[in-house]
């Protein structure tokens, strides 16, 4: 797009998005991962409706988790029924039984983990690492004679002995896994740390034969800057939830992983964005967690703007201080009226109103908001209707801002 046309033109020269661009898939765990976060738990119905929404958004994995209850093995059994196009994982520990329970679900997909950092060996598996080695590898091959795709996760890799998370990976990928999830499973790389390990474990592998997956926790604030950096090393798909629920701060959301990477990473995703809004609705509705209004993409503030400055650049092109199309995404651009209206977003109100009015009442209500001391007086939406109204009436004679 030429510059004239976009106002986010030299952001995207910054980013040097183009020079690495591939395509990074997304694995939604919600079902999972997001079941684990305190306050969630699906109905088998639920379930199946999120699975489905998921498919049509357009993620490549789905993953759920059949051994939790005989609910969530109806739930996985019945999804799996559904012929949708994502690939439905069944999540489950590394252990014979557990894998037995997942081809009992139909799957063509196992994923399973296994904690091999000493912290988790010693207090969770209370084996050596040796012993963890033969049980890994016995599962894998196991999950292999059955005729299934894996996925193997080194639980807790970003606390493990680099020697022994190599070693592992190698013989995942000399068993022709065909996924490896590398976790940050408790929060604690900064993005350089989440490109060093991938990229340590990228060197060491034959790429041809296994994938790699990250998957981070946000218990820093860095989920989705690591897993990108994670990308940037050669992993290819990012583990994500609608809203970013999981185990205490969770993981990256999707709407964030989405966006960010068709508009500043330009992977090549075909995700139908404009369900992002429904998505985050549909869970919030099901779980009764309320979502976060300041919440990136999904909030209901994320395109709203208050201060006068900036409204009296909105009301002439949103793009001063908006990245995308709010409707892209589903959400609703809103405009704030209260005591930081200014003369600006005053003048315009009084028009919208049908107020003939003139600047020095204009001044006058900027002042009036001000001396109210209420905040916020009104918030009304600005998308079609009232952005053509606005053109047509020539509404928006705006002043400069002064
Ligand atoms: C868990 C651990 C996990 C696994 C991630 C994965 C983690 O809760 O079972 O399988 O890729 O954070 O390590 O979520
Ligand atoms: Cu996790």
């Amino acid at each position: 797009m030429p510059k004239s046309d976009d106002a986010n033109y030299y952001a995207h020269i910054y980013n040097d998005s183009r020079r690495d661009n591939k395509r990074i898939r997304i694995l939604d765990s919600t079902l999972r991962e997001g079941e684990q976060h305190p306050g969630v738990s699906f109905s088998v119905k639920q379930r199946i409706q999120i699975a489905w929404m998921l498919d049509a958004f357009g993620v490549d994995q789905i993953e759920i988790s059949p051994i939790v209850s005989a609910d969530h093995f109806e739930a996985t059994k019945t999804i799996l029924k559904q012929g949708l196009k994502s690939d439905i994982l069944a999540h489950v520990r590394a252990l014979k039984t557990d894998v037995d329970i997942a081809i009992d679900t139909g799957a063509t997909w196992v994923a399973t983990y296994m904690g091999i950092s000493d912290i988790h060996l010693a207090t969770k598996l209370r084996i050596t690492r040796e012993e963890a080695k033969i049980r890994a590898l016995e599962v894998a091959d196991y999950i292999k004679t059955h005729g299934l795709k894996a996925r193997f996760t080194m639980e807790d890799a970003s606390r493990t002995d680099p020697v022994f998370l190599v070693e592992m990976c190698k013989e995942m990928n000399e068993r022709g896994i065909e996924r490896i999830s590398i976790p940050d499973t408790v929060g604690i790389m900064r993005p350089r740390g989440m490109y060093n390990i991938v990229k340590m474990i990228y060197d060491n592998i034959d790429i041809s034969k296994s994938s790699i997956d990250v998957h981070c926790h946000n218990d820093l604030g860095l989920a989705l800057p690591n897993a990108l950096a994670g990308c940037e090393a050669g992993a290819d798909q990012i583990h994500t939830t609608i809203d970013g629920f999981g185990e205490r701060s969770g993981i990256p959301a999707l709407a964030e992983t989405s966006v960010a990477l068709m508009l500043i990473y330009e992977s090549n995703n075909k995700l139908r964005l404009h369900m992002l809004k429904d998505l985050s609705k549909t869970i919030s509705d099901y779980t009764g967690l309320e979502t976060s209004e300041s919440k990136p993409i999904v909030g209901d503030s994320a395109y709203k703007h208050k201060a006068g400055t900036h409204l009296a650049a909105i009301l002439r092109n949103p793009s001063a201080y908006e990245i995308l199309e709010p409707k892209t995404v589903g959400n609703r651009r809103k405009i704030v009226f209260g005591e930081l209206a200014g003369k600006n977003g005053a003048e315009y109100l009084l028009k919208l109103l049908g107020l003939e009015t003139d600047h020095h009442e204009a001044e006058t209500l900027a002042h009036g908001l001000k001396e109210l001391r209420m905040g916020d007086v009104l918030e009304l939406y600005l998308d079609d209707r009232l952005e053509r109204k606005i053109l047509n009436d020539g509404v928006l004679k705006l002043k400069a801002e002064e």
